[in-house]
């Protein structure tokens, strides 16, 4: 097949999952044309049959906003004509969605089938939005086929945006082994010198990460233990987790690594993934943490309880227990058995349900469905 995965190419899931997606359809032989304002960040190096086509926004001075949904149709019209595109795989439905639909409109007829994928923040946070809402179901109904990355987002779209057509449930995937327990680690001796114990966060620092909860949860471990938390990522909360480090007296373990390109070198590091979130509708994250055999202290939010298993992989708690968080973190790291079968456990997980050979094929299966009609 001719794909085109449009995406948004900053640090983020969506992104991650069309790429990974994509690069691994291109090794299944298919043809893969990425379309962002820039490349992808996981897009490294050369893959046979991958292609990328950057959207250039025109910055003509009467537009206060360069209308870059509309650059995205004529990029995503003009690569489906010159290369018969069969599919448009649009990751998050705004404004990709609707961009795509465009598309297919200016080509009066004919084009490719659009493929839509929610993937949580383009629900539950844009799609609340009154401005947006309209256009969300919009975008999904009038996909060619809708998927969502777990039940509980399918479920939640379904319900509030009143949609009545089928979302399949195509779950996020890891490759196992690039993100193993065996990935070329990370020194752990260069963040925990005196042998303290990891934990760790990746994410955008936006509000829905509770960024400072992992903050108190690292004080109440140090209060029994020597650990430290190393912070993952960019973005709006960084100032006031620092803020709160300072107050609680352990700035001095809390490192801010900024954002990394290859994550799978230091997540083998840590001995506990933190994801305390207020909304997540998968936490790739979380499983890419799993994958490499790290336990992950998580909420009982959105579809964590969909990839962790209280007490087997990870655990689970209500938005905003730190209290339960810090005893459960403490119980796990001071009992190295534990911590061991839960290694185990973690990765077998990642192995058994959401390995990228398991998923891809579903895309490729429900492409075909949808290019059957
Ligand atoms: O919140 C983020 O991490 C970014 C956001 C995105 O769209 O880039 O992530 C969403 O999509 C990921 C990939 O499907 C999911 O694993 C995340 O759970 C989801 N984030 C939220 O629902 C908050």
């Amino acid at each position: 097949m001719k794909i085109a995965m449009v995406c948004y190419p900053t640090h983020g899931g969506s992104g991650v999952v069309a790429t990974e997606l994509g690069t691994a359809l291109a090794q299944h032989g298919h043809d893969v044309h990425f379309i962002s304002y820039s490349a992808p960040f996981r897009l490294r190096g050369f893959h046979e049959h991958v292609f990328y086509h950057e959207v250039d926004v025109s910055a003509y001075p009467l537009f206060k906003y360069p209308p870059y949904d509309l650059s995205l149709a004529a990029k995503i019209m003009e690569v489906a004509n010159e290369y018969t595109l069969d599919i448009v795989h649009a990751h998050y439905a705004i404004p990709h969605a609707i961009s795509a639909y465009l598309a297919k409109q200016m080509m009066r007829g004919g084009g490719p089938k659009i493929v839509t994928t929610l993937h949580g923040t383009d629900i539950t946070l844009v799609g609340k939005d009154v401005s947006f809402k309209a256009a969300v179901k919009f975008g999904i109904e009038e996909s060619d086929g809708v998927t969502a990355v777990s039940r509980y987002l399918a479920e939640r779209t379904t319900a509030e945006f009143a949609i009545k057509r089928d979302i399949r449930v195509v779950y996020n995937f890891v490759d196992v082994e690039r993100f193993s327990p065996k990935a070329p680690r990370c020194i752990r001796e260069h963040f925990a010198p005196r042998g303290e114990r990891i934990l760790m966060h990746a994410s955008n620092f936006r509000g829905v990460k509770r960024l400072s909860d992992t903050v108190e949860i690292l004080a109440r471990v140090r209060e029994k233990m020597p650990a430290r938390l190393l912070l993952v990522g960019e973005g709006p909360d960084r100032q006031a987790s620092h803020e709160l480090a300072r107050k609680l007296g352990v700035h001095d373990d809390v490192v801010y690594l900024g954002t990394q390109d290859s994550i799978e070198n230091l997540l083998g590091c840590a001995d506990l993934f933190l994801l305390p979130s207020s909304e997540e509708s998968f936490g790739l994250a979380a499983l890419e943490a799993m994958s490499c055999g790290t336990p992950v202290i998580a909420t009982t939010i959105g579809g964590l309880p969909e990839v962790i298993t209280h007490g087997e992989d990870g655990c689970l708690f209500a938005v905003g227990d730190v209290e339960g968080m810090a005893s459960a973190a403490l119980n796990i790291l001071q009992d190295e058995e534990k911590l061991a079968a839960m290694r185990l456990a973690a990765r077998h997980k990642a192995e058994t349900r959401f390995r990228q050979e398991q998923i891809v094929p579903q895309y490729e299966k429900f492409y075909q469905e949808v290019l059957g009609g």
